[in-house]
């Protein structure tokens, strides 16, 4: 069978227990991690599609691990979901489509690890949020998708990037990077290796309350940026939380910073225009208020009051990881242009800088939006 794609090996399509005939694929998403793509087949008559992604072995070097917590957590997702009789279930989870053998993975004849998903329909993924309500609706499906976890049986999930959002251990990394200036860009980055060492410090706040016992360890998703969560067509509510490779033991905060970092400013994370990475007030307003009419039953007190700087703590790790990637060669995600990495950093960094003009009302505001919707 011949994918059409020149990265889509012909045979990985055919370890999948897929029925009916194969029409085409086509790369998929604009993920920085994967490789994504869509095929589409024709099941006696009706027309099907199905999501393949080829896991990036250099950042999953357990492959088999992330597989097994996500058909954990989807199945977890889905049981709940039906026992609740809630509808169109499987536009709200993903459905991990098995292998010919059973398994939630195939290899291709090279060893690439692949792994099949249910197509979502009829959704999209949003790049910026355009208004209050998207906010609000983006902060709510992570809100209920950490509380569909909460009660996930144990073992205790797979660390599938062990110490994925530990800022200490980011900044060894960073300095190591600086230290060995493998491609000689140290000298073009003063100014953001200066920030990232002004703002050490306070960076290590999330995790020293984490690993100090100061707020809980829960299950999270760990990378909750917008476009990892599904749209859907008709409504504009979101419908699914994907780009589970990350769902592990963290804080709720690692998930609500994220949000934070992506959904209150109107500028995409690799806008160059330093001048439209802009703090937005009104979106965090109603994210915070999304996400805690679903969380907020659960978050303790310590955890709430620590919402805002979790926004700032995120964009941070970020900020530090775009940058060391850029002076190790961007070897780790995907760059589209040169400077790409170098881009993501300063964009971060600026929105930092905004939220920091604005750091006291935004404190406020944090502080009303917990009080007053879910005290
Ligand atoms: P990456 O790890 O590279 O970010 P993702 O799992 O986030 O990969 O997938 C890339 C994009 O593909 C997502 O942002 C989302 O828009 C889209 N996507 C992923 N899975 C599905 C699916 N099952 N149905 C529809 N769209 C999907
Ligand atoms: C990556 O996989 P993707 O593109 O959704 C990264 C996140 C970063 C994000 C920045 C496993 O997310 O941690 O926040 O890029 N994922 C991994 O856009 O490193
Ligand atoms: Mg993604």
């Amino acid at each position: 069978m011949d994918t059409g794609c020149s990265s889509l090996p012909r045979e990985i399509l055919g370890r999948f227990a897929i029925y009916g005939e194969f029409e085409f694929a086509e790369p998929f998403g604009s993920g920085h991690i994967n490789n994504t793509y869509r095929s589409r087949w024709n099941q006696a008559g009706v027309r099907v599609r199905y999501t393949h992604q080829r896991i990036n072995e250099k950042v999953f070097v357990r492959p088999n691990e992330v597989m097994e917590n996500i058909k954990r957590v989807t199945r977890h997702i889905a049981e709940k979901l039906e026992r609740e009789g809630v509808p169109d279930r499987s536009r709200r989870v993903l459905s991990v489509v098995p292998s010919h053998d059973g398994k939630p993975w195939a290899r291709d004849d090279a060893g690439g690890w692949w792994r099949t998903y249910l197509f979502i329909e009829e959704t999209h993924s949003l790049e910026v949020a355009h208004s209050p309500a998207e906010a609000c609706f983006l902060g709510k499906s992570v809100g209920r998708f950490q509380k569909q976890l909460a009660d996930l049986a144990e073992p205790r999930l797979h660390e599938t990037i062990p110490d994925f959002h530990h800022m200490e251990k980011r900044y060894t990394r960073f300095y190591d990077a600086v230290s060995k200036d493998a491609c000689g860009r140290v000298k073009d980055v003063g100014a953001e290796i200066a920030f990232m060492r002004e703002n050490e410090e306070r960076g290590a706040v999330l995790i020293r309350a984490l690993k100090g016992g100061g707020i809980p360890e829960r299950i999270c998703h760990n990378d909750t940026k917008m476009n990892n969560i599904l749209i859907d067509d008709m409504d504009n509510e979101a419908r699914c939380v994907v780009d589970l490779d990350t769902v592990m033991p963290g804080t709720s905060l690692f998930d609500v910073g994220d949000l934070i970092r992506t959904v209150t400013t109107r500028a995409e994370e690799d806008e160059r225009d330093l001048s439209k990475v802009v703090f937005d007030g009104g979106l965090f307003e109603a994210l915070i208020g999304g996400y805690l009419s679903e969380a907020g039953e659960f978050l303790l007190p310590a955890e709430k009051a620590l919402i805002a700087e979790s926004g700032r703590n995120i964009t941070q790790i970020m900020g530090l990881r775009f940058l060391t990637d850029y002076l190790e060669g961007d070897h780790y995600y995907q760059t589209a242009r040169p400077g790409h990495n170098l881009d993501r950093c300063r964009n971060q960094i600026a929105l930092i800088k905004s939220m920091d003009a604005q750091w006291q009302a935004i404190l406020e505001l944090s502080t009303a939006i917990c009080e007053r919707t879910y005290a």
